[in-house]
């Protein structure tokens, strides 16, 4: 695997509790990655260069999370060729409903793959993005392969008695 292929970016600090579970879902699964704080309101031509830059930069997949007027994963999407999976943070008012509604709705030509509300997106996201980089990384692929097994056989068939 040359070079980082998968980059997360996150609206703010607050949303790294979030995004850190993408982070470790991806250190499991040995893929590189970069993590950085991109807002599209506060820091807006920092969203542009990162956008505009990402493919040339060597990324291949965008995980985009961001919270309440969530508006970074579609931005991205809109500057860039890449896949883009979009997570919506849970903000503290709406409960992250904005955030998903915010993602989800992207109007036909500039497509977010959208994930669930808070950690359940993080790890699926970067899951999502493993799925892609397997298509042409057999040895990822195989990984990808055990790390599913191994969450099969953690499956008890029974619920164990909680204290
Ligand atoms: C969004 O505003 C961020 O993605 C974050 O989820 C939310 C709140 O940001 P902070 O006020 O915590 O920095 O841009």
């Amino acid at each position: 695997m040359a070079g980082i292929p998968v980059a997360i970016i996150m609206g703010s600090q607050s949303d790294w509790a979030t995004m850190r579970h993408a982070a470790e879902a991806l250190d499991a699964l040995g893929i590189p990655y970069d993590a950085r704080i991109v807002s599209a309101h506060r820091t807006p031509d920092r969203l542009v260069a990162f956008a505009k830059g990402a493919k040339a930069a060597g990324f291949q997949v965008v995980i985009a999370g961001a919270g309440g007027a969530a508006h970074l994963p579609g931005m991205t999407a809109a500057m860039t060729p890449l896949p883009v999976f979009g997570v919506p943070v849970e903000s503290k008012s709406l409960s992250g409903q904005d955030s998903l509604l915010s993602i989800v709705q992207m109007p036909a030509g500039i497509p977010v793959g959208t994930l669930a509300i808070g950690r359940a997106g993080a790890v699926n996201a970067a899951l999502l993005a493993a799925a892609v980089l397997a298509l042409h990384d057999e040895k990822l692929a195989e990984r990808l392969d055990a790390w599913r097994q191994r969450q099969t056989d953690s499956v008890t068939e029974r619920p164990a008695q909680e204290a």
